[in-house]
């Protein structure tokens, strides 16, 4: 099994840092393919929690080597913060590689990621303000820098210059800010480049060889499938490639050499940020869930939106990641409901949907329809094997694998690397 993706099943916050963690522990490398430090993997270690945003969550593991591939963006000031943070806690990290063709997020995107997002009113987004989507824009507009570019002082100037060119009219005309220095911002960027140098390498050649020779490559995906930017809901999406595809452009590694891709579900379903959720809950089992569950981001500290599990989305995920098996992750966290519904359709103005609606007004329009399963009170925090779940729990989770139409491999119990059970 040398090539494994792994990606979040919903709208993220699925648990992927915990099944990374525990996956990692068995590979040769862990390789990120898109986004940036917008992401919030937890990885629980006995007492510690690390709160990881730009390195693999296989940072962790003593013997994966992490890679950021092409496919992501990278802010070099968080990047090191991280790594400082982390070398503190005594984790080494300098094993890590750096794709030079990732893009790099430069302090004028975080600004303009800020304005647009309070100039928009009722049409933001609800980012998480890391600059993610302006440095995106830059490199489908072909006016990105590129890690490679923060070694060359003429390269890099003429690159800010242009990539500045029409920002500083904006900045100024539109929305009443100073115009940005090219000098200043040149010179940060060639200080961190100093900095980032060793850390880079051509990072398609380093795995393709590593997949030739037999390795194990575990591909990890930041957010998730429903905050696609080509499969999610469009335009309340990120502005990456989270879906299993995304792991090949992201990392210059063909599909050929994709074994299996694992799909990380919650047992319901959380979103931070704006845009359509149909399983929402407004009243006081949202809540309930929020506290079980405790979910706030783990990089802006926002309250999740809590809601029960959507098998609608989780088919779509199924279908358009090429799930081979689903972790379902914080079954724990429904334990004391005396019911559970379940999302098996929608309704859309009268009209059943089984499947996905692509177009995005039905699917703001979607009404969930519901089965219900009898819940359980027994802790299942420690328990090892399915068989030993309670009968009901048990159910659920067979009814959401036939719902969700794809295998569930392993079912999380708790944050710890412990709590979990492999389904065999
Ligand atoms: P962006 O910043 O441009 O990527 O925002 C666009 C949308 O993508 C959502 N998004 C996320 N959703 C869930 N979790 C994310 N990571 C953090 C976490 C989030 C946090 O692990 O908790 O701390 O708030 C993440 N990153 C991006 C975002 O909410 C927008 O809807
Ligand atoms: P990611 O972005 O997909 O890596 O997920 P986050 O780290 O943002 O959020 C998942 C949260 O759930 C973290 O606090 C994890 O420690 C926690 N977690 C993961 N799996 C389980 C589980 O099976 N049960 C419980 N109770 N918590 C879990
Ligand atoms: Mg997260």
């Amino acid at each position: 099994m040398p090539g494994i993706v792994l990606v979040g099943a919903q709208w993220g916050d699925e648990g992927k840092g915990k099944a990374t963690d525990l996956i990692g522990t068995k590979v040769d490398y862990v390789a990120r393919f898109n986004g940036g430090n917008n992401a919030g993997h937890t990885v629980v270690v006995g007492d510690e929690s690390y709160a990881l945003h730009l390195l693999p969550s296989g940072i962790i593991s003593p013997n994966a080597t992490p890679v950021i591939g092409n496919g992501v963006v990278v802010d070099p000031e968080v990047l090191f913060q991280e790594i400082d943070g982390l070398e503190e806690r005594g984790i080494d990290c300098s094993r890590l590689l750096v794709s030079e063709s990732a893009q790099v997020i430069a302090p004028y995107h975080r600004t303009i990621d800020k304005v647009t997002e309070r100039f928009a009113g009722k049409k933001k987004i609800g980012t998480t303000g890391r600059g993610i989507g302006p440095a995106y824009a830059d490199k489908i507009n072909r006016v990105g820098i590129r890690v490679s570019d923060l070694f060359d002082e003429e390269v890099l100037r003429d690159k800010v210059e242009s990539a500045l060119h029409q920002k500083n009219q904006i900045l100024v005309k539109l929305y009443n800010r100073r115009a940005v220095d090219v000098d200043a911002t040149v010179e940060e960027l060639l200080a961190l480049g100093e900095r980032l140098k060793p850390y880079a390498a051509n990072t398609s050649l380093v795995l393709n060889q590593a997949l030739d020779e037999g390795k194990t490559v575990l591909f990890e995906g930041g957010q998730a499938t429903m905050l696609d930017i080509d499969h999610g809901t469009y335009p309340f999406v990120t502005s990456s490639n989270p879906t299993a595809g995304g792991a090949c452009t992201g990392t210059g590694v063909g599909p050929t050499k994709i074994d299996r891709v694992i799909g990380v579900s919650k047992a319901y379903v959380t979103r931070v940020g704006e845009g359509p959720f149909p399983t929402e809950l407004f009243d006081e089992w949202g809540e309930w869930l929020r506290a079980q569950g405790h979910e706030y981001g783990v990089t802006t500290g926002r309250p999740r939106r809590c809601g029960w599990f959507d098998a609608v989305v989780n088919r779509y995920a199924t279908q358009v990641n090429g799930l081979t098996d689903i972790v379902l992750t914080k079954l724990d966290v429904l334990t004391g409901l005396e019911e559970i519904p379940i999302c098996v359709a929608y309704d859309v103005d009268g009209v059943r949907y089984d499947d996905m609606p692509t177009d995005q007004r039905a699917f703001a329009a979607a009404k969930p329809i519901y089965e219900t399963m009898p819940g359980w009170t027994e802790d299942i925090s420690q328990v090892h094997r399915f068989e030993d779940l309670p009968a009901t729990c048990q159910a659920y989770v067979k009814r959401l694998e036939e719902l969700s139409g794809c295998r569930i491999s392993a079912i999380g119990t708790g944050p710890q690397r412990d709590h979990i059970i492999e389904v065999h």
